[in-house]
C-alpha cells in the first residue's frame, strides 16, 4: 500500500493536488504538510502536520513513523519573489531538493514528484514551440535553481536508482489558491480584480506571450506522470507540458466578453524581462508520446470556469 507526503500542501498547486491524491489513495494514506497552516479542507479530511521543507531530521521522522513511500515536494520560491533574495531563494530551492533526493536514496522510497518549470529556458532559448531539448541558460535564480534541480533528479535516477518524476509546468491557473511571487501570477491576478473591481492594473505588456495551464489539467498531469509504469518515464530530467499560450491583451478581450465593462491598463515592472526571457510556447510531444499528457481547457473555457468560480467565491 503507498503512503504518500506531500511537501508545501498549503500553496497553489499543494492545495488541490493533496485533495486529489486524497481521493485516489485514501485520506488516512496522504500525510499533508507545510511551513504554514493548511486550508481547512485540508486539515478535515486528513492528517496535517507542520513542516519546514530544510528541516532533514524531522522530515527522515516522519518517513519513518508514517512507512512513507512517495513524497510530493511542491514547495518552492517562485521567479519573482526569488530575484528580490537571490541567495536564500536559491538555499531553499536546493536544499530542500536534494535533502528529498537523499531521503528517496536512503529511505528507498518507490517514487518521488519535484516541480519544475518553464523558467529552466533562457533568452538564448527558441521562444516559439520551445522543443523538449535545446539551449538552456536562464537568467533568473529561479530558473536556474530550476535547471540545476533537474540536473540533480537525473542524476539520482541513473546513479542510485532514485524514480523521481517531473513536469515542467508553464503558468498554473486556479480558482482555489492564488499564486504567489510568480512572473505568470497576472494570468490568475486578473479574474479575481475583474470579479472584485472591475478593472486591471497588468505588471506585464500587453503583448506578451507566455504558456498557462488550468491547474485541473496540471493535476492531471502530476497523477498521470507519477501512475504510469516506470519505463514509460523517458526523460527523467523533467517533462515539457504546454496548456495554452496567451497574452495579458488576449485574456482581456475574453473577460470582456462576460463582463463589457471591465478595464486593463498596463505598467510593466521588473517581471516583464523575465517574462521576456521565458518561452511563448511550448512543445509536449514527448509527455503526450511517452505517458499520453492530454489538456482539456482553451482560453474560452478557462476564462469562463475561472471567472464562474471567482464570482461564486465572493457573492458567496
Ligand atoms: C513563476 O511565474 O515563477 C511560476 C513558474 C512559471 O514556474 N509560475
Amino acid at each position: 500500500m503507498e503512503k504518500l507526503l506531500v511537501i508545501g500542501c498549503a500553496g497553489q498547486i499543494g492545495s488541490e493536488l493533496t485533495l486529489e491524491l486524497r481521493r485516489i489513495y485514501g485520506n488516512d494514506n496522504v500525510i499533508a504538510t507545510d511551513i504554514k497552516q493548511a486550508p481547512q479542507d485540508i486539515l478535515e479530511s486528513g492528517p496535517f502536520e507542520i513542516l519546514n521543507a530544510l528541516d532533514a531530521a524531522k522530515l527522515a521522522e516522519m518517513v519513518d513513523k508514517n512507512k512513507i513511500t512517495q513524497i510530493y515536494h511542491l514547495a518552492a520560491i517562485l521567479s519573482g519573489n526569488a530575484e528580490k533574495n537571490p541567495l536564500p531563494s536559491w538555499n531553499i530551492n536546493m536544499q530542500s531538493l536534494l535533502l528529498l533526493l537523499e531521503i528517496a536514496r536512503e529511505k528507498k522510497l518507490n517514487k518521488i514528484f519535484w516541480p519544475s518549470s518553464i523558467a529552466v529556458f533562457g533568452p538564448t532559448t527558441p521562444r516559439v514551440e520551445t522543443p523538449q531539448y535545446t539551449v538552456m541558460e536562464p537568467n533568473t535564480v529561479y530558473g536556474i535553481s530550476k535547471l540545476a534541480g533537474e540536473r540533480w533528479m537525473e542524476y539520482y535516477f541513473q546513479k542510485f536508482g532514485v524514480d523521481g518524476r517531473s513536469l515542467r509546468y508553464p503558468g498554473l491557473i486556479s480558482y482555489k489558491t492564488e499564486a504567489g511571487g510568480g512572473t505568470t501570477d497576472y494570468a490568475v491576478e486578473i479574474f479575481y480584480e475583474a470579479v472584485k473591481n472591475g478593472k486591471y492594473e497588468c505588471f506585464l505588456d500587453e503583448n506578451t506571450y507566455l504558456p498557462m495551464m488550468m491547474m485541473e489539467d496540471a493535476i492531471k498531469a502530476t497523477v498521470d506522470i507519477m501512475e504510469a509504469d516506470p519505463d514509460k518515464v523517458k526523460i527523467r530530467s523533467s517533462y515539457n507540458v504546454a496548456g495554452i499560450s496567451f497574452s495579458p491583451k488576449e485574456i482581456a478581450a475574453e473577460i470582456k466578453k462576460h463582463m463589457p465593462d471591465f478595464a486593463i491598463t498596463y505598467k510593466p515592472d521588473f517581471r516583464q524581462a523575465i517574462a521576456d526571457s521565458w518561452p511563448q510556447s511550448i512543445d509536449d510531444t514527448n509527455a503526450r508520446k511517452d505517458w499520453g499528457l492530454r489538456n482539456t481547457y482553451d482560453i474560452k473555457r478557462m476564462s469562463k470556469v475561472m471567472l464562474d468560480e471567482i464570482g461564486k467565491k465572493f457573492k458567496g
